[in-house]
């Protein structure tokens, strides 16, 4: 019996490769909630790619003690003065945490507790995040490159894209001046 065995997944040149990987991308036209300035937002090619994700799944969703894997690429650009984003997302059960890893680019993290406060954290690669539970979080593009980096979560976790689309952040990531600013919203 050969018990030497090569990894389920790769991560090599910024690639994950391996069995049940989840490829997804998210274009202006699925984004239609998040940006503030609407006008803006209607004035971009419906087609441009804002981000995409890598994600390993070894386990199904829902499963209690598993942990997932995923790669994150928001590509560089802005909707008006607000950067290029995710949808950002509560978890669905709120206590599960998770961790963010920057491997390229600059960006911000950006977090909101239950009580609707905001504040972001710095990303540049190297730089590591621990999103503790009840926390939504969301992260921007504030460069000129790519943004990539990795996340791990509970395989339980789940996402809630709902609150955060109904309500937004309390606070907007803005480029004023050629530098990230968080202001509150209009
Ligand atoms: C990440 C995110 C990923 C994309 O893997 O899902 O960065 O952001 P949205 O899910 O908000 O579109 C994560 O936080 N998983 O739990
Ligand atoms: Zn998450």
């Amino acid at each position: 019996m050969n018990n030497i065995v090569d990894p389920a997944i790769t991560f090599i040149n910024d690639q994950l490769k391996g069995a049940l990987i989840d490829r997804i991308n998210r274009k202006i036209k699925d984004l239609p909630d998040i940006f503030y300035d609407k006008k803006a937002f209607e004035e971009l090619p419906v087609e441009t790619i804002v981000y995409e994700v890598a994600s390993y799944f070894p386990v199904a969703e829902g499963t209690e003690g598993g942990l997932f894997y995923g790669i994150t690429y928001i590509h560089p650009g802005t909707v008006g003065e607000e950067y290029f984003m995710t949808k950002g997302h509560f978890h669905k059960i709120r206590n599960r945490a998770e961790y963010y890893c920057t491997l390229h680019g600059e960006g911000m993290l950006l977090l909101m507790n239950e009580q609707g406060e905001t504040w972001a954290e710095r990303m540049f690669p190297g730089s590591i995040h621990f999103i503790p539970g009840h926390m939504a979080h969301r992260t921007a593009n504030t460069g000129d490159s790519i943004l990539s980096f990795s996340a791990f979560w509970p395989s339980d976790a789940g996402h809630d894209y709902d609150t955060i689309s109904k309500q937004g952040f309390s606070k907007i990531l803005v480029k004023r001046n050629g530098h990230p600013e968080l202001v509150n919203r209009r």
